[in-house]
């Protein structure tokens, strides 16, 4: 049965991968599953057909035969469980792993998004330069723990899981603000994530669609 997901028309990073179709279309290459895109502006994502799937009018979405998901932790939990790859079979460790899905998106997501809305978002109001150093405080505080965590180990708990995959995701997003490279372990464990070549195939496809084109 044919997967289909959908991504920004044109990604407003101009394909550095951290439009978060990128995790999907890594957990699918992880899978070896192949998979069409169905580009969407954004105008279009706030637009019935699209809100039908997916209600907050974003992206990324996943269609596979009658069923339709959106957020991105459950399309990676789906990808796995049913098409297999990136969860452990022993039942504790997969447990753990899941653990490790929702700490990425619950635990560390939060606090970088924060710091989007703080210097984007809301960059330009006048309370930015106070909150800011509140919202690089909160992030450095994760990733100190995070980074306790993660210590010497390639991943986070045994071979890599979605767990890392939607860590590597997510801590990601931080590299230009230099903020993930005061953690070694953390850099070097997001550059190992970038290095498996699921990755790689999935941000050359992300950026096949975002890359900027040249003039003229
Ligand atoms: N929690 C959601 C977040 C989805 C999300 O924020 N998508 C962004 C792109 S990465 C989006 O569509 N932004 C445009 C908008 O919200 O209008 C997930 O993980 O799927």
């Amino acid at each position: 049965m044919g997967i289909t997901i959908t991504a920004f028309e044109k990604s407003p990073d101009g394909g550095k991968g951290l439009a978060r179709d990128t995790r999907v279309r890594w957990a699918l290459e992880e899978a070896g599953l192949p998979y069409e895109v169905r580009l969407v502006s954004f105008s279009a994502m706030k637009e019935p057909a699209h809100l039908a799937i997916h209600p907050f009018g974003q992206i990324p979405t996943y269609e596979e035969g009658a069923l339709a998901l959106f957020e991105t932790g459950a399309i990676v939990f789906h990808i796995t469980e049913n098409h297999g790859g990136l969860l452990p079979q022993d039942a504790d460790a997969r447990s753990r792993a899941i653990m490790w899905m929702f700490a990425a998106l619950n635990s560390v997501e939060p606090p970088i998004l924060d710091l989007f809305t703080a210097r984007v978002l809301e960059g330009d109001k006048p309370w930015t330069a106070e909150r800011l150093p509140l919202v690089q405080g909160r992030i450095r505080a994760r990733l100190e723990q995070l980074s306790t965590r993660l210590g010497n180990a390639d991943w986070l708990d045994g071979a890599f899981s979605a767990g890392d995959l939607l860590m590597v995701s997510v801590l990601l997003r931080l590299r230009m603000s230099g903020i993930l490279n005061e953690y070694a372990n953390l850099a070097a464990y997001v550059a190992r994530g970038e290095a498996r070549p699921a990755y790689q195939r999935a941000f050359a496809a992300q950026l096949a669609v975002n890359a900027p084109q040249p003039a003229g």
